[in-house]
């Protein structure tokens, strides 16, 4: 492998006033001639960046689809100890004085050794956020020690949209720790700083895509030409990530469940609607335990925070005819609805029987079922001929939450009509990101509910991926969270129910408002 030597620019000095050992730290505010030896900083990590190629011009695919005249790799900056450390005091001597905090936390996974660096050389704390929870052991999303009410300031290496800031200020918010403040690298200025400012994030940055194109070429590393190409893909993606905000703000101001409740046809719809407001839950727990004595038990924990509990019912080796009655005791005493996600498959006179009969008699106790329309539009026939004289809901499969699932597309859209088709029965769907289907938003009489959720994103071995509940809720246009092992395997699954009831609910407001 070809050695590339790099002679490096002098680091700014690292005799910033390091902050006295007490919580709660601040930097000094920036003197003129501060704002000077920051400018050159700038300029010189600018420049350091570009000579180890963090930092390229040509055509580059971006992750989004589009195509960008500028990648930049900030992977590289660990090869290099120094350059490391001029980040990390420099991204640190930019929060200005008014910004106290007590701890730091870097963005998986590139921030980590810049925050490590700025924690090391200036003895904050630090917390880290898990990319991936562990279903094992303590289950944590934020490791180290930490107590509630501690400010928290976020390091990020580069951002973009924000999401990544968001996505760890959301477990970090949710452990009780207050996040008010970002600091960037570098800000490719395509909506992050707004994105992030709505969700009460301010961001420091300390390069600009601009301003680092501009030195680039002001100390002749770069044409004319590509400068103008830069600043103009610049231009014309920061439009685009307003023009989205707005559509997202036009979006998310539709219905609240309240008005939602008048508009469903169908109803269980319509119940579940007015479950979610009194117990202002958009809480679904996935309640995949072992025996049918557990789910009972668990159901009597959690029942106060959900507005729906959802069973696989084969799963269960202890059961017994008496179940569904004793689990809808539990269902009324606490107001939630009973949804048993058997994903029905077959032909339609084939499921008739299936969900009437056999060993389970599901058409007794659940609420509202789902099913696949793989087989056509007939299933939803046959499911209604049984569950719509009974009063009960069905939920299409509309979209899978696991990896590499083929129901997307076509496929989506055709649940779509068979809903529009059969609006008496269909109450709506299993979906992941209903925002973006063809003609969204979609009628608002239907509901939507996500699975593949936890606190953080990731997944687990066997293909399930995960979203936050804010993303799937006022991102992706969902309406409720199914939550399994996010609940089931913490340590309080009460507690973590009603953690996950604040963040639904909490997500949900902010569409409405
Ligand atoms: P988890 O432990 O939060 O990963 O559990 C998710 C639950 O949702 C589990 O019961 C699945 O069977 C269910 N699920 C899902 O994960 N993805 C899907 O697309 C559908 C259901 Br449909």
């Amino acid at each position: 492998m070809e050695v590339k030597m790099i002679t490096f620019l002098p680091c700014i000095s690292t005799s910033v006033s390091t902050p006295a050992p007490t919580l709660a730290h601040s930097f000094p505010r920036f003197s003129h001639r501060r704002h000077r030896h920051k400018m050159s900083s700038m300029e010189s990590l600018i420049l350091q960046l570009h000579e180890i190629s963090a930092v390229k011009f040509d055509s580059f695919k971006l992750k989004s689809g589009i195509t960008s005249p500028v990648y930049i790799d900030l992977r590289l900056m660990i090869s290099y100890p120094s350059l490391l450390r001029h980040i990390s005091q420099t991204l640190i001597t930019s929060i200005p004085t008014t910004t106290t905090f007590d701890l730091i936390c870097g963005v998986p996974y590139t921030a980590l050794p810049i925050a490590t660096a700025v924690s090391i050389s200036n003895d904050i704390p630090m917390v880290m956020r898990r990319k991936e929870v562990k279903d094992y052991g303590t289950s944590k999303a934020i490791e180290g020690n930490y107590q509630k009410d501690q400010a928290c300031l976020i390091i990020e290496d580069l951002v973009t949209s924000g999401a990544s800031v968001l996505e760890t200020a959301e477990p970090l918010r949710a452990a009780g720790l207050k996040v008010t403040d970002a600091v960037v690298l570098i800000d490719r200025e395509q909506g992050g700083r707004e994105n992030l400012e709505e969700n009460g994030i301010k961001l420091h940055a300390i390069i600009k895509l601009s301003e680092m194109v501009r030195v680039l070429r002001d100390k002749g590393k770069l044409e004319e030409e590509t400068e103008k190409g830069v600043l103009r893909f610049l231009e014309e993606n920061r439009r685009v990530g307003v023009v989205k905000a707005v559509e997202k703000s036009v979006r998310v101001k539709s219905l609240g469940f309240e008005e939602r409740a008048k508009l469903a046809k169908n109803e269980m719809g319509n119940r579940l609607f007015e479950v979610m407001v009194k117990k202002e839950s958009n809480l679904c727990v996935a309640a995949d335990v072992g025996t049918a004595k557990e789910l009972l038990e668990l159901a009597e924990k959690v029942g106060q925070e959900i507005c729906l509990l959802k069973t696989h019912v084969d799963i269960l080796p202890d059961f017994t005819p008496d179940f569904g009655a004793k689990l809808r005791a539990i269902a009324d005493k606490y107001n939630f609805l009973i949804f048993e996600d058997r994903k029905f498959a077959d032909i339609g006179n084939t499921v008739t029987m299936q969900y009437e009969g056999g060993l389970f008699r599901i058409l007794d106790w659940a609420d509202i079922v789902n099913c696949h329309i793989i087989s056509g539009p007939g299933i939803v026939d046959g499911l209604k001929l049984k569950g719509l004289p009974r009063g009960k809901g069905l939920l299409l499969l509309a979209e899978m939450s696991s990896a590499g699932n083929f129901a997307k597309g076509d496929y989506t859209a055709a649940a779509v009509k068979i809903a529009e088709e059969r609006s008496d029965f269909v109450m709506g769907f299993i979906s992941v990101n209903p925002a973006s289907w063809p003609g969204a938003p979609v009628n608002p009489a239907f509901i939507q509910a996500t699975p593949g959720v936890q606190m953080v994103t990731g997944g687990d071995a066997l293909g399930q991926q995960y979203n936050t509940p804010y993303s799937v809720i006022y991102d992706r246009g969902s309406d409720i969270i199914i939550v399994g092992r996010g609940i089931i395997k913490a340590a309080n699954p009460a507690e973590a129910a009603r953690e996950y009831r604040l963040q639904g609910w909490d997500a949900y407001l902010a569409k409405c408002t």
